[in-house]
């Protein structure tokens, strides 16, 4: 007998409790595409982080819709899938798209270890259960402006705090942070706005004592961030240029970074995640684990994959609050008095979907077959 799948598509539009604005564009809403995986009598949930805008990185709710309707779903309704390798391997045939590859495989661990009765944390192999955190600020009109806001996130609780830059809007805010607060945990996002020379103009940023410099070049050019990393004191990490495996094998051998983000949207899921862990780990490389104002679901499998050992970072996890005036999962996030949030410990993804809430914020909504 043919196993038997259905699979609902949500396409989301969730109102922030702030504008977020970075060196590639302002948002006041977030898109995401949810995906509920039926198969067995279980339901799985899955988060493909894509947003409405090719921003960040080429996929869109736009192209992740099309590359589900027209490519995987179909790949899977016939299938028999018992493990995120074997979903790796019926969807090998599809080029890229790792944030919607990565949605469904994400659906696929949550049925997973609601089979199993295991949280995805011990499915990983996670071993905290709660992991240190921190908040990533958007760009602000005025360096004044992003230090009340800091001062508010610090107030919160918050002891790691990420500050995007852009070219004309870097050394003046930093300094501004930096002399604010002097023993903050500190590190900056630059989403790629930079080139080499203009990178230059970042050379005071190695005096702030930064944790990290992250993606100050652009996604495809690891060559260039090993170029710049040799001018720096300060470790350049890579968020967008890690879109597999490979690309992390290959940056730690040209030394492009001494650190790495981890998303599993942009490495094409938790398995990959996983691999980049561990090698990052043999050749003692700290990870942390970023973030893409996921909603509960995908905060859920973030904070279970930043329960992994060689997660020596506080990730881009904040709580529901700081995103949120309503989510669509029951389950809401909160910051620990030590700037930690707890790991979901139910099977699966250990979060349920308030269904009134999802229905309030799906623009789009399909169901196959
Ligand atoms: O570059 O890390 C990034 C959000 C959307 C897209 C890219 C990034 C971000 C963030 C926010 O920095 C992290 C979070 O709190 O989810
Ligand atoms: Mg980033």
């Amino acid at each position: 007998m043919q196993p038997t799948h259905q699979f609902t598509l949500y396409h989301l539009r969730m109102p922030l409790q702030a504008p977020f604005e970075t060196s590639f564009g302002r948002i006041h809403a977030r898109e995401c595409i949810l995906i509920e995986w039926r198969a067995d009598g279980l339901t799985g949930w899955g988060e493909c982080v894509a947003d409405r805008d090719p921003g960040y990185a080429y996929e869109t709710t736009g192209t992740a819709w099309h590359i589900y309707t027209e490519f995987i779903l179909p790949a899977l309704l016939e299938a028999e899938i018992n493990d995120p390798a074997d979903l790796q391997r019926r969807l090998a045939h599809i080029k890229g798209h790792q944030m919607a590859k990565a949605g469904v495989e994400m659906a696929l661990w949550d049925r997973i270890g609601k089979a199993s009765g295991q949280p995805l944390r011990a499915l990983l192999g996670g071993e905290r259960t709660r992991v240190p955190v921190g908040v990533s600020v958007g760009l602000q009109a005025s360096p004044q402006e992003l230090v009340r806001v800091v001062e508010a996130y610090v107030s919160q609780g918050y002891r790691r705090v990420k500050l995007k830059i852009k070219p004309g809007r870097d050394i003046g805010e930093v300094e501004a942070v930096r002399a604010r607060f002097p023993d903050l945990p500190l590190q900056v996002d630059a989403n790629s706005a930079y080139t080499l020379e203009t990178a230059a103009a970042l050379r005071p940023l190695d005096d702030f004592n930064l944790l990290l410099i992250e993606q100050p070049l652009a996604e495809d050019d690891l060559w260039d961030h090993s170029r710049l990393q040799r001018q720096f004191r300060t470790p350049l990490c890579l968020d967008e240029s890690i879109t597999g495996v490979r690309q992390a094998r290959q940056a730690l051998e040209m030394q492009a970074c001494r650190v790495i983000n981890i998303k599993q949207g942009r490495v094409g899921g938790l398995l990959n995640a996983r691999r980049i862990h561990d090698l990052c780990q043999q050749q003692d490389v700290p990870v942390w684990c970023g973030g893409m104002l996921e909603t509960g679901v995908g905060r859920a499998a973030n904070l279970a994959l930043a329960s992994l050992p060689n997660f020596r970072l506080p990730g881009d996890i904040s709580a529901t609050a700081r995103y949120y005036a309503r989510d669509i999962t029951h389950e809401v996030f909160t910051l620990n008095p030590d700037s930690t949030i707890d790991v979901p410990d139910r099977p699966g993804l250990g979060v349920t979907i308030d269904r009134e809430a999802l229905e309030r914020f799906t623009i789009r909504k399909a169901t196959f077959p």
